[in-house]
């Protein structure tokens, strides 16, 4: 028997969670099947070949399909990405591709998109599921699986270090997913391996500068460290020229290892100066606007759509550079 305590107690909970519960119940906004759609791409930055890439992807697949991008760019900068979300929002785009920089600063904005009807959809970076959700507040992430990356470049180095223990890790843009996982993935697989030791480990904000900056101090510091990962093609580039102004040999005294592909990077590991890289796809393009054309058709879009990568080494590198980007 329910006594009017409890029915009381009941229904202010079952009201208060109507209200607290909003963002969970609010559902995806739709979107109507159409021939060509205004579509947002906020972009991060454009300072390396990797964003150039990704971003010619886009505007050729766009393009391609006869659908209207709105570009921006936020230069590196989170508080601009937002603000160039929130200006689509009010161009009333009828959908927003996004690499939020951060995992955190560009949540609001995402839930903005929502409430306002624009589907939003995250390519090559996710943000932090405990603020945003896909299939609640985004409709999915699309990109590499960063924490697989780490680990592949970790397990490459355990086989072929070949004595060289001591690791100088260049981490991307703080509070990045990408930064995030590919040091998990990295870091895990190393301590588990056993025998080597991170010696530091500092981010280089996946920029060349940066990184041939943080190298060249880190090298000072740590004049032992014989390995060197970073988390992404520039900032190995930068590396290399750090280790040789110091004097030393890439490739020969210190091992370099890295993620992206990039075809500057690639020509590298044929000069015997990198040893290995986990490849990441930046051509987005035709697998986002697929995405985006199932969600019109109304089919279920799974919360994580995984690009594959390459890897790369001496194995493969003369025959793969041609293609890379
Ligand atoms: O690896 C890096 C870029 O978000 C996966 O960002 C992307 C990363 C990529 O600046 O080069």
């Amino acid at each position: 028997m329910t006594s009017r305590r409890d029915f009381v107690f009941h229904s202010a909970v079952l009201a208060g969670a109507v209200l607290i519960g909003k963002p969970a119940l609010a559902a995806l906004p739709p979107l109507a099947k159409k021939a060509s759609y205004k579509v947002g791409f906020a972009q991060s930055e454009s300072n390396n070949p990797w964003r150039l890439a990704e971003t010619k992807s886009m505007q050729d697949e766009a393009t391609r399909r006869g659908h209207k991008l709105v570009f921006t760019d936020a230069g590196g900068s989170s508080a601009k990405q937002a603000s160039d979300v929130n200006s689509m929002i009010a161009q009333g785009v009828d959908a927003i591709f996004l690499p939020p920089r951060e995992d955190k600063a560009l949540v609001p904005v995402i839930i903005s998109a929502r409430d306002a009807g624009i589907p939003v959809f995250l390519i090559d970076r996710d943000v932090n599921h405990n603020m945003a959700k896909p299939g609640r507040d985004y409709v999915t992430f699309i990109g590499s699986d960063f924490v697989e990356e780490g680990h592949r470049v970790a397990q490459w180095l355990i086989k072929n270090a070949n004595g060289k223990t001591r690791i100088i890790e260049i981490e991307g843009t703080v509070g990045s997913s990408p930064a995030n996982d590919r040091k998990k993935g990295f870091d895990e697989a190393i301590r588990a391996a056993g025998g080597f030791t991170i010696v530091a480990s500092q981010s280089g904000d996946f920029s060349r500068d940066k990184g041939r900056q943080v190298a060249e101090t880190l090298i000072q510091a740590h004049p032992d460290a014989n390995v060197i990962y970073t988390h992404a093609d520039e900032m190995a580039l930068g590396a290399l020229a750090a280790l040789e102004a110091a004097g030393k040999k890439p490739g020969k005294d210190v091992l370099v290892v890295s993620v992206d592909g990039e075809r500057d990077a690639v020509q590298q590991i044929i000069e015997g100066k990198i040893g290995a890289i986990c490849g990441c796809s930046p051509f987005f393009g035709p697998k986002a606007f697929s995405v985006l054309a199932d969600y019109a058709a109304g089919k279920t879009i799974p919360p994580f759509i995984k690009n594959e990568d390459q890897f790369y080494d001496a194995s493969n590198a003369k025959m793969m550079v041609a293609s890379a980007f």
